[in-house]
């Protein structure tokens, strides 16, 4: 089979909120163009793209998976996203790849915190967009309020080009406003084909029919023209007319159905490939310089029995089997023994692939996620994907001493295929640290070295990181004398405090030198800064890093035999640490930005919870029987909350954090902190 060409292909990213379906959806699609021969549920373990042990036993995707079928002599590459925000690096390497995303959200549901986010996303790389509202069986579904959120939130540009036939139980058909026919549900069987659109529907129809209609050709003078002066207008051309608007971001036809029973797959395999633009049309922005062959590689698969497959997008071609290409990065020659066609973990040798088209290869030796390969080397900037920064960290320790060296390889190599988690050792601590976006993140790396790096690790509780500060000025001198036989030490310095503002935010650390008359010598009063940034690093609150201050060097002595930098480097530590006391020390927390969504009948006891844990409350927005609460809350009382909000919301909230600020501890808090430390560094003692 030769490559597809550009035209004829159409890379769709399936994303949107966690658990809306979109598996379910891409299951649905595959099986309805006949790539597979039953419809595979994600509660059963059997889709195509949830393949994965961890997937299927906690049945969500955690990672993206790239699949493909054919529709109408056409290719579309779908690349089935995770929703949960724990394992978005996913989701975002592959809106790098797409010209198109479909956006699935839940009937109940509607916009989501990720839907929003995916959204955004989509924005800012000038992605085309096609809704998907399924779930319309479920209880309390309700297509029209769904796209109203959708013309609400995202954008007015939405526009229905499907309707439901009924609602909730009750549902039993879809109608495509674009080819005025319907389907009925086929309750997991294969759609049959178009049917006409019952006599009830007529005046719903009618109405989003001509609303749909006007979108359309309002994007398209000619049409318009034809249009007003009464024309019938036949679909092909409107068809045409959609395509051009949604290439250019200016409409986002609305589809629905149920991707459990197959429903609406039809007519949305119709629109991917009347309404999405191809590769020909819309292109990437991702550098290849003047390379006749190039590939950008956006995820990688750690098979364990294949060994690591490398999922790429062709930005030049065809690439074949048996090529080699370059690694600018690394400048490696890599071979490709055989280019693969992707169906979950599921693999086919093809030919080759063509300019636009998504494939894999496997057995790359130094490749990771985000490079290009190309057949000569040439100076290409690698494409920048703007992570999300962790936001939770957990100490690691191995249960079985021994094992800190396979759990660090392990680890490293799990970072390697999410670059959103990040494993790091803790300076004052000494501790391993492992950084992600969500607890459920680092739990499933956890799991995930026991499967394939068989070490078993415990998890710990991440420590604050919390800061000190002063908050008025003090001075203090203090001079360091030792003669003991020999050549003595002396230093001798006197040091004044005051707060430094924070700048943008950030507080930082000056050091002042205001000696006159040369009392101490130039070569020493460096060290006396040395000394005090020594015991800056540990403050005497809560062996905080101390930040915000300003330390000037007003006066001191030295002696002309027993003076030494390290006398100095002593005396300023000394005097620091005096003058600290004085100082009005204070410690300060990190402060977070939380979005919790919760079904609407829990939101009392979950903004208690939230008042018990110092947040403040900055708004509620109810939306189809959930409610999504922002607050502003200290880091130190939400370490925990994942599983707090499972047990208040029998596992229906969902919730996001990041970093704002930094704030002073209120006393009452603080002083528990710093007598804990204190009882810390006594135990350490003995
Ligand atoms: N009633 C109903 N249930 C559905 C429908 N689509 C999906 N589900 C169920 O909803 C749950 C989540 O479906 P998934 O397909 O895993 O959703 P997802 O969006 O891929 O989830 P993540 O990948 O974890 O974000 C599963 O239990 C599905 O069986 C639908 O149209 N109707
Ligand atoms: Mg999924």
């Amino acid at each position: 089979m030769p490559a597809t060409e550009p035209t004829k292909i159409r890379n769709i990213a399936v994303a949107g909120h966690r658990g809306v379906g979109k598996t379910s959806l891409v299951e649905a699609l595959l099986f309805e163009a006949g790539k597979t021969n039953r419809l595979g549920s994600v509660e059963q373990g059997t889709t195509v793209s949830d393949w994965d042990e961890h997937e299927q036993r906690r049945a969500m995707s955690l990672s993206g998976s790239l699949c493909h079928l054919e529709w109408k002599d056409r290719k579309i590459n779908l690349v089935d996203t995770p929703g949960d925000a724990g394992f978005q690096a996913d989701t975002f390497a592959a809106l790098r790849v797409v010209e198109g995303v479909l956006v699935v959200m839940s009937g109940v549901m509607g916009v989501e915190v990720n839907t929003s986010r995916v959204w955004k996303r989509a924005d800012e790389q000038e992605l085309s967009r096609v809704i998907f509202v399924n779930m319309l069986d479920r209880e309390r579904a309700d297509f029209f309020r769904v796209l109203e959120a959708a013309r609400q939130q995202l954008s007015d540009r939405c526009v229905a080009i499907q309707l439901p036939i009924g609602a909730e139980h009750e549902l039993t058909g879809i109608v495509d406003l674009l080819h005025m026919c319907a389907y009925m549900d086929p309750s997991g069987g294969r759609e049959g084909g178009p049917q006409p659109i019952p006599d009830s529907m007529a005046d719903l129809v009618q109405e989003h029919r001509e609303k749909l209609l006007d979108a359309v050709v309002e994007t398209d003078e000619e049409l318009m023209g034809r249009y007003l002066e009464g024309e019938e207008l036949d679909p092909q051309a409107v068809a045409e007319a959609l395509k051009q608007a949604v290439t250019r971001d200016e409409l986002y036809p609305v589809a629905c159905g149920v991707a459990t029973k197959n429903l609406g797959t039809t007519a949305l395999l119709d629109l991917l490939v009347e309404g999405v633009p191809s590769p020909a049309k819309k292109g990437t922005t991702i550098e290849f310089g003047d390379a006749k062959q190039a590939v950008f590689v956006f995820k990688t698969i750690a098979d364990p029995f294949t060994g690591r497959i490398s999922c790429f997008r062709v930005l030049a071609g065809p690439v074949s089997g048996d090529t080699t290409l370059v690694d600018p990065r690394t400048h490696a020659k890599e071979r490709f023994g055989q280019v693969l066609a992707m169906q979950g973990k599921d693999s086919e040798p093809v030919e080759a692939l063509g300019i636009g088209d998504l494939g894999a290869v496997a057995k790359l030796k130094d490749v990771v996620t985000g490079d290009v390969l190309v057949d000569h080397e040439v100076a290409v900037e690698p494409p920048h994907i703007d992570f999300p920064e962790p936001v939770m960290s957990f100490a690691v320790t191995p249960k079985a001493k021994g094992d800190e060296e396979k759990m660090a390889t392990g680890l490293r190599r799990l970072s390697e295929e999410d670059p959103t988690l990040i494993l790091r050792r803790d300076p004052q601590t000494g501790e391993q640290l492992l950084s992600g976006l969500s607890q459920m993140q680092v739990e499933v790396a956890v799991d995930r070295l026991s499967t394939r790096f068989h070490v078993d690790v415990e998890l710990h509780p991440p420590r604050v990181p919390y800061k000190e500060t002063i908050r008025k000025e003090a001075r203090a001198r203090h001079r360091y004398k030792k003669q003991t036989g020999g050549r003595g030490q002396f230093g001798d310095c006197a040091i004044v405090l005051e707060p430094l503002p924070a700048e943008d935010g950030q507080l930082g650390y000056e050091f002042v030198d205001k000696i006159v008359g040369g009392v101490i010598s130039q070569s020493y009063r460096p060290a006396v800064d040395k000394g005090v940034r020594e015991a800056m690093e540990h403050g005497e609150l809560a062996g905080a890093p101390v930040e915000g201050v300003r330390v000037s060097l007003v006066d001191g002595m030295e002696h002309n035999v027993d003076s030494s930098e390290m006398a100095f480097k002593i005396a300023g530590s000394m005097a620091f640490k005096e003058a600290y006391q004085n100082a009005d020390p204070v410690l300060l927390e990190p402060i977070m930005q939380l979005e919790v969504t919760v079904p609407d009948e829990t939101v009392g006891a979950v903004n208690g919870d939230l008042n018990s844990r110092r947040g403040r409350l900055q708004g509620m927005e109810p939306m189809g029987g959930m409610t999504t609460i922002q607050a502003e809350v200290p880091m130190a009382e939400i370490l925990t909350y994942s599983q707090a909000l499972t047990s208040m919301t029998g596992g229906r909230g969902d919730y996001s954090m990041h970093f704002l600020r930094y704030e002073e501890v209120p006393t009452h808090v603080a002083q528990k902190i710093i007598e804990q430390t204190k009882r810390e560094r006594e135990e350490a003692k003995v």
